[in-house]
């Protein structure tokens, strides 16, 4: 089936009759759009098959099956990542030649599934992929949102969000799954009813407003093996019945809210990744997208087994981040309003089916609910909680008698608040980190007191990336280069890459490498030429940062460090400089002041620097708008520096470190997140490592932070830097322009401390670490040698390792085959 398929007569055939049938068009009438649709359906075609077997052989074996809860599926483009997976990319793309087509060109027409922030949710799509790949039954659950993340325009130097209208020609791949609605409730009241005969309080919701979850099901390929799971992402409507009812009862007002509800709920992503603002609307979708997949779920259970008690055995849950927690709450609901089990039985089950990840130690993120808004919305919820909470409380106490400080800083319910981290932990069988050193801190400082009273929940899952997307579709000459050398195993199983190692000091194949990562800076030039009109020198060092706009991040770091260098440059023209391109990519949360003040920094330091001609173009800063999923791929392949500089213990994990990684880009970073863990395996003299350790910054947060003037009225290049920020200087003689930028580094705001994150501290061996990639990078045979065996070293990271270990050691999913 599979190899009919992509006969290329029958798939050029296929593409001209949708063409056809879509847009009673031939091929040359019609518009790139059109043609993205047609080739999309024309490989739909081949998926459904294969999704079908997938399905057939699940309904079959009945295998342990994971639900991936997330609030995000950062999935970017379908259509090349599916091609890829499927190993149909080279025929089809053969096919679409002898058409006239260019399938790069086709690719480019369709927008990203933005359906996400940041690391978290690009984590969830890496998952899906590495899930279908090992052969591993999943579910994604999430939302399909109308406006995903908001596209990014630059307008003067300021950032300005548009709506992202993603579905607007339509998705291809989705499929929706109307008899597979459910029913989501809201509000109203809680009656409490005996009945005599199961001698049994029953809860029964009244005077809800509800909405109808309607499924639609995305597939995900496994790599070559016929695997195809399912994304699985809910969409609000009005009841209709309901509304039609209502409306002839009179009762017109019920009906427009619960359509203006449903609406509502899935209308957008929220655009923060940082900060935790206790909006309601969050809190329904959060209820809506649990509700709705659990009751989905325990359907599909139920068609094979008719006892609940035993759903742990064919069924894992787990929480990307405290988002999904009411999953806890909403299944005991389940259990027991609908499933008729008693508390202690619901308790059980439930605690041996979910697992939760923590993402963040920033406290400013954690998701803590007003207790009045909590069970306004969702009183039976809260009434569950406050039952586990009791319970809780009563343990905590047995364990540690007499100890109330400690009842006091873990009570899930306290100070007005739902704390949905501490619910998280008190029911989840599993608790996760993201890198090493995040777990540790998670244990010994952030969760000290959960990880005292139940150490055998916590564990580490150091996060990793897939390389079918972020090698093989990302840097097709690479990974041609990368298989020419030690075959193709790497593309599912990345230690792999370890045979590159006998490479790397053979001058032919360095000479090769070296080559291949200048014909992406020619492809990212070209980029930014059609996309920022700035012209840059591809011999130049590309130095990349590219991530979310959050000040532990530092991008403001690195834009001073920039201004400290053109001044240099300015006072010493004379002085060997090696050309460098500063390119930046971050997309800042609408209502983060400080970060838009960034963005904007980094856009006037660019035009003051790139309009400079006394400088003969040594230095320039580019500033990528819309940084998103399909550029990334670009970027990463045309990276030699990677900028991982966020103030040690604040990044939990990062993944872009390891994209960087994977195309041979070298790590100037400090000893945070899982970069402490790529230094591991790629060596000290492979990295550029500076800054204070975890240790030393939490030292410093504990005895009331550090003075940053001492800094400030010691360094003077840094004191002129500084300076520069309200001088006038970047800002047209404008000396308030950056001014909260100047007063976060040396004044204390209220509760603030100045330099919370600890720029100038870091300021000087940082610039000393860029010092050290100036002189490595001269020696370019030997930085050549450095690229490489950070490509030989990345095996680590791919997702793959990371969901073994998620299945070994917390989730024990049975594999499947598909033959298709
Ligand atoms: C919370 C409340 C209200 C609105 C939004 C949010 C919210 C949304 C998204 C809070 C946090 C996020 C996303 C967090 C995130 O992306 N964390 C990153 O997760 C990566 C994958 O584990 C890590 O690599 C990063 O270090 C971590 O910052």
């Amino acid at each position: 089936m599979y190899s009919k398929r992509f006969e290329k007569e029958a798939f050029k055939e296929e593409v001209k009759n949708n063409i056809k049938n879509l847009y009673r068009k031939t091929i040359e009438e019609a518009t790139g759009r059109q043609i993205f649709q047609a080739v999309s359906l024309a490989v739909k075609e081949t998926v459904i098959d294969y999704w079908l077997a997938t399905q057939a052989e699940m309904e079959k074996k009945d295998p342990k099956t994971v639900y991936y809860m997330s609030m995000e599926f950062l999935m970017g483009r379908a259509l090349g990542n599916n091609l890829i997976n499927m190993t149909a990319y080279q025929e089809v793309k053969e096919a679409l030649d002898e058409m006239g087509i260019d399938l790069n060109i086709v690719e480019d027409q369709e927008p990203d599934a933005a359906l996400g922030n940041g690391g978290l949710g690009r984590l969830a799509a890496c998952f899906l992929d590495s899930l279908a790949t090992l052969g591993y039954p999943a579910y994604g659950c999430g939302i399909r949102y109308r406006y995903g993340m908001f596209k990014q325009k630059i307008e003067n130097g300021y950032q300005v969000e548009v709506p992202d209208n993603w579905l607007k020609d339509g998705n291809p791949f989705e499929i929706r799954r109307d008899e597979y609605a459910k029913e989501v409730r809201f509000g109203g009241d809680v009656r409490i009813e005996y009945d005599p005969l199961t001698k049994r309080n029953n809860f029964i919701q009244e005077n809800y407003s509800s909405v109808r979850a309607v499924p639609y099901d995305m597939p995900i390929i496994g790599y070559g093996n016929h695997v195809v799971n399912t994304l699985r992402i809910w969409d609000a409507e009005a009841i209709t019945d309901f509304h039609l009812d209502a409306f002839n009862r009179g009762d017109y007002r019920h009906a427009v809210e619960q359509e203006n509800l449903a609406k509502m709920i899935v209308d957008v992503l929220y655009p923060c990744d940082d900060h935790y603002a206790g909006k309601e609307l969050r809190l329904k979708q959060q209820y809506f997208f649990i509700s709705a997949s659990l009751q989905a779920l325990l359907v599909r259970y139920k068609k094979k087994h008719d006892d609940v008690r035993k759903l742990h055995e064919k069924v894992t849950i787990q929480m990307n981040d405290t988002h999904p927690t009411l999953a806890v709450a909403e299944l005991m609901h389940l259990l027991i309003d609908q499933e008729g089990l008693e508390w202690d039985e619901a308790w059980d089950v439930t605690t041996k089916t979910v697992a939760y990840t923590n993402h963040t130690i920033m406290a400013e993120a954690l998701e803590k609910w007003p207790i009045d808004l909590f069970s306004k919305l969702l009183p039976r919820i809260y009434q569950i909680i406050q039952e586990i909470d009791r319970r809780f409380i009563e343990q905590i106490r047995v364990r540690f008698p007499g100890d109330e400080g400690r009842v006091a800083r873990m009570a899930i319910i306290r100070d007005g608040q739902v704390k949905m981290a501490h619910l998280a932990i008190v029911a989840g069988y599993s608790v996760n980190g993201v890198a090493r050193l995040h777990t540790e801190i998670l244990k010994h400082e952030e969760l000290k007191d959960f990880y005292d009273m139940m150490p055998e929940k916590f564990n580490n899952k150091t996060n990793g990336i897939t390389q079918r997307r972020f090698l093989l579709h990302g840097n097709p000459l690479l990974a041609d280069w990368v298989t020419k050398h030690i075959g193709d195993g790497w593309i599912t199983d990345l230690s792999e890459m370890s045979k590159l190692k006998k490479y790397v000091d053979d001058p032919k194949a360095l000479a090769e490498f070296a080559e291949i990562k200048y014909q992406n800076k020619l492809r990212l030039a070209e980029y930014i030429r059609n996309n920022n009109g700035i012209e840059i020198d591809p011999r130049s060092i590309f130095d990349v940062q590219v991530k979310r706009l959050h000040e532990y991040k530092r991008q403001f770091l690195n834009i001073l460090h920039v201004m400290y260098l053109y001044n240099q440059i300015k006072d010493h023209p004379e002085m060997y400089f090696y050309p460098r391109t500063f390119i930046f990519g971050a997309k800042a949360a609408a209502g983060y002041v400080r970060a838009k003040e960034t963005i904007k920094l980094i856009n006037s330091v660019a035009d003051v620097i790139n309009n400079d001609k006394s400088i003969n173009g040594k230095i320039k800063v580019v500033f990528i708008e819309d940084y998103r999923v399909s550029n990334a791929e670009i970027i990463f392949a045309a990276a030699d520096v990677s900028e991982q500089i966020s103030t040690a213990s604040k990044e939990a994990s990062g993944t872009g470190n390891m994209k960087f990684m994977l195309n041979g880009a070298p790590t100037l970073g400090t000893m945070d997140g899982a970069n402490v863990e790529i230094v591991e395996e790629v060596g000290m003299e492979n990295a550029f490592i500076f800054g204070l350790s975890s240790q030393e910054v939490i030292h410093f947060e504990n005895h009331g932070g550090y003075n940053p003037t001492d800094i400030y009225f010691n360094d003077w290049d840094i004191k002129r830097v500084v300076d520069q920020l309200i001088d006038g200087t970047y800002a047209n003689g404008n000396r308030e322009m950056y001014r909260d930028l100047y007063d976060s580094l040396v004044n204390t705001h209220g509760r603030e401390r100045a330099d919370r994150y600890f720029i100038l501290k870091d300021f000087r061996s940082y610039a000393d670490a860029q010092k050290r990639v100036e002189e490595a990078y001269k020696d370019r045979e030997a930085w050549s040698r450095k690229a490489l065996m950070n490509v030989a070293c990345c095996g680590k990271f791919s997702s793959d390792r990371t969901i073994q270990e998620y299945v070994d050691d917390i989730w024990h999913l049975d594999q499947i085959k598909v033959d298709a």
